[in-house]
């Protein structure tokens, strides 16, 4: 069982994988968790409740060390690709779409009118009870008041908004030209990456007004492809689905260097802060001032891709560093 909203892209990253997994579940619709039920600390969504060591349900947070524990609780149409050196870039580009994609959808979802507006409204009906228009006005300003000054967690301000915006376009086209040739990102069969990308892309091309606007006129397949992977349920997948490690094609060279280009210098300056106790992150993305408050949670992505980095063997980490080569994601693993 979890509990969720269809607003929440975690939540839809991960329905999506259950339902790809042919895993049975039941989803509550819920932001606040179950009754009756324990609460995860912090309080996230989506908010899954698994037996413990003692059978008991207890509230799990965390899309991404949730897919791996499902990996090892449930055989078949797994998501982790066979070769390492294949599912470390499956997992770095699941942690870009997590952790640098959600900075264009809330971004775009609480800095424009029309976006706050259509959000406001629409999310506050997912709290539950029906109301009246009076109610509803009411939750709806106090959802906005709520969530626009959470704008400084992703890093969203004045400073930073043109280089998120056109980060965002150039991930839709990166998407949209390997979407020319290719079913997923990892190949014939999805990825851990493809559930990241799909739950945050659910908000912004089929949601937001504004960066669903720039999907539709931009990129057809990207639009396609989100819709088609809400639910795979029916789609056979053989063993040998999977790129190969050795011989990626260039578009997700492309993607890589949107990685190494959007996300790996903010990783470095936001890791850089937290060792030196600062609060705030100051670095140059793409040639321009990035500014935000420091974001500990980040700061363990690092530590988790770093150490699944050591971890590899020394031939997979030698394809992997050299598919990373020139991306501009190398830096955040040399040098250590
Ligand atoms: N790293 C977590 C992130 C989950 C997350 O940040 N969820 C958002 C909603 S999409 C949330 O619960 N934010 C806190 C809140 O809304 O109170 C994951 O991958 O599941």
């Amino acid at each position: 069982m979890l509990s969720g909203v269809p607003g929440s892209p975690y939540t839809r990253k991960m329905v999506a994988l259950l339902r790809y997994r042919r895993i049975a579940y039941q989803l509550v619709a819920s932001s606040s968790g179950v009754p009756g039920l324990p609460m995860a600390r912090p309080h996230l969504l989506p908010t899954f409740y698994l037996p413990g060591p003692d059978g008991a349900l207890q509230a799990v947070t965390d899309s991404t060390p949730l897919i791996r524990r499902f990996e090892a609780e449930h055989a078949g149409r797994g998501v982790i690709p066979a070769d390492p050196a294949l599912a470390f870039i499956d997992a770095l580009l699941e942690d870009f779409a997590d952790e640098w994609l959600t900075k264009a959808m809330f971004h775009y979802r609480w800095h424009y009118a029309a976006d706050i507006d259509k959000a406001a409204r629409i999310l506050a009906c997912y709290l539950g009870a029906p109301h009246d228009d009076e109610s509803l006005a009411r939750l709806a300003a106090a959802v906005s008041q709520r969530q626009i000054p959470r704008l400084r967690y992703v890093g969203s301000n004045p400073t930073t908004a043109p280089v998120i915006e056109a980060g965002y376009l150039r991930v839709l086209g990166v998407l949209e030209e390997h979407l020319r040739h290719h079913h997923f990102l990892m190949g014939a069969r999805p990825g851990s990456s493809d559930f990241a990308f799909h739950g945050q892309l659910t908000q912004l091309v089929q949601f937001d007004p504004t960066p669903m606007a720039l999907a539709v006129a931009h990129a057809p397949r990207v639009c396609a492809w989100v819709a088609l992977t809400e639910d795979l349920s029916g789609l056979e997948v053989g063993e040998d689905g999977w790129f190969d490690g050795g011989d990626l094609p260039a578009s997700l060279h492309a993607l890589l260097c949107e990685v190494g280009r959007l996300y790996a210098p903010v990783l470095s300056a936001n890791a850089q802060a937290l060792a030196d106790g600062a609060t705030q992150v100051h670095a140059t993305v793409d040639g321009q001032v990035w500014a935000q408050q420091a974001f500990p949670y980040q700061g363990k992505c690092l530590a988790w891709l770093r150490r699944d980095h050591q971890a590899l063997d020394a031939q997979a980490r030698t394809r992997v560093d050299r598919i990373l080569a020139g991306t501009g994601c190398e830096s955040l693993f040399t040098g250590l």
